[in-house]
């Protein structure tokens, strides 16, 4: 008989109330047990996003087929196809993801995971946070959880992205043409503000930096509520902050957060590799699902068929 070692000896450490969690002992890979892939799907359901430190084996291959043991594995992305086939670099050279967002949210299929591998760090600096979208809905007081369930706002990638922050890299000839390349196609996809999670059934708020506006508001208006909501879906008790080391992995279900990766290293180089996973499309309270407004995502990701877990 052959011992699960890896499930005999895999443990989650909880990181905070709202959200995040460690996970010791498993050594990822393609062959995981189910016991294991399980349990990683629980804690990623429970927890929101979940670490991994010591997975320095992990090869972009290897990364890729552990990945298919979670889910379908989307193209690296819907418009940067020049930077990798398996997975997408998360380079400094290319930007630097220091606002907050959800992956991928102007699509209507949003990749349901993340699941990132460093590659490179800088000597200091460069930690990313997460913030949980589902403590951010629950703790909404009643009237603006009514206001919420029936709100629904544009994403596109075509967004102000010099808004709230000083993007080192969007100024050298790399950053440029990277950002070139990420509005080289035009997607607009209307979701709704709160999402009912397919696996959890919790409700989540759905914003982030990809945000255009809300429907039937005004700009001035639409800002003003924007930056309402994500106040609170930032507040410091939603979030998790993760100091990379080299082998470390970090996974999130993009379906219940926002991250936010901290521009504080300098000029130094800084390299981590993405791979998302196929997600369903968002529906609301009152069970309507997003619409396309521009853009086909079918080249990027399957649409994923959801069945939720029992309780
Ligand atoms: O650089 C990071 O830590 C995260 C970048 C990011 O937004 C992503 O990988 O989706
Ligand atoms: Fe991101």
């Amino acid at each position: 008989m052959s011992v699960d070692y890896a499930t005999a000896t895999a443990t989650v450490v909880k990181l905070g109330s709202k959200i995040g969690a460690r996970i010791d002992g498993v050594r990822l890979g393609a062959d995981l047990s189910p016991e294991t892939v399980e349990l990683i799907q629980s804690a990623l359901a429970e927890h929101k996003v979940i670490f991994f430190r010591g997975q320095d084996h992990l090869t972009e291959d290897g990364q890729y087929e552990f990945a298919e043991l979670l889910g379908s594995p989307t193209t690296p992305h819907p418009t940067v196809t020049s930077k990798g086939v398996k997975s997408l670099p998360i380079d400094s050279e290319y930007g630097r993801a220091n606002s907050w967002h959800t992956d991928v949210s102007f699509v209507d299929r949003i990749p349901k995971a993340s699941i990132l591998r460093a590659v490179h760090l800088p000597s200091y600096g460069g930690s990313t946070t997460w913030a949980s979208t589902v403590a951010a809905y629950e703790a909404l007081p009643e009237p603006l959880k009514v206001l919420v369930e029936n709100l629904r706002a544009r994403h596109t990638n075509v967004y102000d992205y010099a808004a709230d922050r000083s993007d080192t890299a969007a100024a050298n000839a790399n950053g440029k043409a990277y950002r070139e390349e990420f509005e080289s196609d035009y997607y607009e996809t209307e979701h709704p503000v709160v999402r009912v999670h397919p696996v959890t059934g919790e409700r989540a708020l759905l914003l982030g930096h990809f945000v255009k506006n809300f429907v039937g508001l005004s700009a001035a208006e639409s800002q003003a509520l924007f930056q309402l909501l994500q106040n609170r879906v930032i507040k410091l008790e939603n979030t998790t902050r993760w100091n990379w080391q080299d082998g470390d992995v970090a996974i999130w279900d993009n379906r219940a957060t926002q991250h936010y990766a901290i521009d504080d290293y300098d000029g130094e180089p800084r390299r981590l590799t993405r791979i998302t996973l196929a997600g369903d499309v968002p529906v609301d309270v009152h069970g309507e699902p997003s619409t396309i407004i521009s853009g086909n995502a079918e080249h990027y990701s399957i649409i994923e068929q959801v069945s939720p877990r029992a309780a």
